[in-house]
């Protein structure tokens, strides 16, 4: 009963306790009375032990809805992260949760047997239902899960030191590191080839050509730019397919908002978003690396301008790669490193650009444009990673 008045008085808008201050990136919107009532119920399927205060969403990420919840534990504030897995984007929910449970798992694991302090910082950790499964299906078909939530971390839309491209380049290299011996049966793809950009161009062109938005003469400049890249869409799956770059397990989004790094002292502590950990090339992660800690701007900066790569910021990620990536990188698949910038960038930016000449369908928009806003973003950020790739290539080399 006491949960329920704080959670009403919550509704009012009354301040709840709160731990501290959940950070620049996070915002405290209204939130309607059902969604709060529908939450509070979905909070009581799994295992946590206490009750329910409040809750807030977060509007970090273009795909899932996430909510910070704030429980009263034996006398203590915890935390929790409840999140809807969107599945118009993840059409078999159960198989993420599947991959997330497997890599988790072998990820605390690890820390485990090394040694490591405070486990639950450093690797996402899934919450169960009372029935011991990974994942509560609630009355609508909303598929949930939980994650204990990492505290006294923070995460950054852009970078703003070559430290933190370091930290970024060292934590998803150990990231995959630790997954290279994960044992069992291939993880499923989750999205089946995400990051296929041969794929992804023959999408461009289909929804150029049908143009049902009738907004393809809006993009006249973008579209030219992005189908004229067609002679080198397939590098690295040619690579692969002659065998010369081998599959692994990737972490297929690593926006450097996905990694929390430590308030105090700045060092990466985890990595999150775990969705599409699948099958992938090293170059998937190294590549979208590039595209969100190089640049000094937002990925839907409209200041055309303020977007370069800059040569700093790549050194400090690709150091810090090579060194999270040393037990296991083979030298084929570290000389395409440098590339993988250009490629993963071009890639994101023709999904935008689809997905603004099919209406807006996949990524979450918070203004009109924004898709088109966010694939010149990436376009120009492509200009620049081609002019200095020779010198980034030398680079990667030399470390
Ligand atoms: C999506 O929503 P978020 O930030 O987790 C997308 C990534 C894109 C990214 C661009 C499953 O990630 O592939 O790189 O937006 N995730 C999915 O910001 O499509
Ligand atoms: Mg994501």
């Amino acid at each position: 009963m006491i949960a329920f008045q704080l959670w009403e008085s919550l509704a009012a808008r009354t301040t709840g306790p709160r731990i501290d201050e959940v950070g620049a990136d996070q915002d405290l919107t209204n939130m309607p009375l059902y969604r709060e009532k529908h939450l509070q119920h979905v909070s009581q399927q799994f295992r946590i032990y206490g009750q329910i205060l409040h809750a807030e969403p977060c509007k970090i990420g273009h795909i899932n809805e996430t909510y910070t919840a704030t429980y009263d534990q034996g006398g203590v504030l915890v935390r929790y992260i409840h999140q809807r897995i969107n599945q118009g984007v993840f059409k078999e929910p159960d198989k993420v949760m599947e991959n997330v449970m497997r890599v988790t798992c072998h990820l605390q694991k690890k820390l485990l047997e090394n040694g490591a302090r405070q486990c639950t910082r450093r690797a996402l950790t899934v919450v169960p239902t009372h029935d011991g499964k990974s994942y509560y299906v609630d009355g609508d078909g909303g598929f949930w899960r939980t994650f204990v939530f990492v505290e006294r971390v923070q995460s950054f839309e852009a970078v703003q030191t070559p430290a933190q491209a370091y930290e970024a380049g060292r934590a998803f290299g150990e990231f995959q590191s630790h997954l290279a011996d994960l044992p069992g049966e291939r993880l499923h793809e989750t999205i089946p080839d995400f990051h296929n950009t041969r794929k992804r161009f023959a999408a461009l062109q289909s929804a150029v050509k049908d143009d049902h938005c009738n907004r393809a003469h809006t993009a006249r400049k973008e579209i030219e730019f992005a189908l004229a890249q067609e002679p080198w869409v397939g590098t690295l799956l040619d690579a692969q397919a002659r065998g010369e770059i081998p599959e692994r397990i990737t972490h297929n989004d690593t926006k450097f908002n996905n990694v929390m790094l430590d308030w105090e002292t700045g060092r990466a502590m985890c990595v999150v978003d775990l969705d599409t950990v699948m099958p992938g090339l090293v170059h998937y992660d190294f590549g979208d690396m590039v595209r969100t800690t190089t640049s000094p701007t937002m990925e839907d900066e409209k200041d055309l301008s303020k977007v370069a790569m800059q040569m700093p910021m790549f050194q400090e990620l690709a150091r810090g790669y090579v060194e999270g990536t040393r037990s296991f990188l083979t030298p084929a698949e570290k000389a395409h490193l440098a590339f993988a910038g250009r490629l993963i960038t071009y890639t994101i930016g023709i999904r935008f650009l689809t997905d603004y000449l099919l209406g807006d369908l996949y990524f979450r928009v918070h203004r009109p444009d924004h898709n088109l806003d966010r694939s010149r973003t990436q376009f120009k950020l492509v200009e620049s990673i081609v002019a200095q790739e020779a010198a980034m290539h030398c680079y990667v080399d030399s470390v």
